[in-house]
């Protein structure tokens, strides 16, 4: 009996076998096992972000230095209120206003990898009030006002709609 059941299962899975082996050919088979080498080989070469979210910009206080701080090193071009302390971010404005659409930016030395970057301050506009931000004034690179192109004490949202000047956020936008 068991013999028996024994050769069926030897005859069903060779033929199994053969049907497998005549649908899919050889070259199909060394094509897809090369594909998928070439794909582990290849995959941690390719550029993707490595930093997984923790994009430079958003590196929380204490980390990279106190964001409260005016001698923090994405300030060293600055010349306004941190948004960080009237509801919005190092780099978010407060909700109810808008990004201005022309900045200052400056360039900045990052302590902690020696490194020069640029920093762009756009002004807030519009939104509500805030009480008492810290009020940073660094304009590294700053001229005198008669050289408009490099003079940084200026409402940037002269070029918005909305006019009114609420704070200024530090957005790293590359390497100098
Ligand atoms: N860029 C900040 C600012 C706003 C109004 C006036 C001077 C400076």
């Amino acid at each position: 009996m068991i013999d028996r059941f024994l050769s069926w299962m030897d005859g069903a899975s060779e033929k199994a076998v053969r049907r497998t082996a005549m649908a899919v050919g050889r070259r199909n088979v060394l094509a897809t096992l090369g594909t998928a080498m070439m794909g582990t080989v290849l995959a941690p070469m390719l550029p993707f972000d490595r930093t997984f979210g923790k994009a430079m910009a958003q590196t929380p206080a204490g980390e990279d230095g106190d964001i409260a701080a005016c001698d923090y090193w994405r300030y060293c071009a600055l010349d306004g209120y941190l948004c960080s302390e009237c509801g919005g971010t190092l780099t978010q404005c407060p909700p109810g206003s808008e990004a201005s659409t022309v900045s200052w930016v400056g360039t900045c030395r990052n302590p902690n990898d020696d490194r020069d970057y640029l920093v762009s301050y756009n002004d807030c506009c519009g939104g509500g009030g805030c009480a008492n931000p810290t009020f940073c004034f660094t304009s590294q690179g700053e001229r005198p006002g008669y050289r408009m192109g490099l003079y940084n004490d200026i409402n940037w949202c002269m070029a918005n709609e909305t006019k009114g000047y609420h704070c200024t956020v530090a957005v790293v936008v590359g390497l100098a």
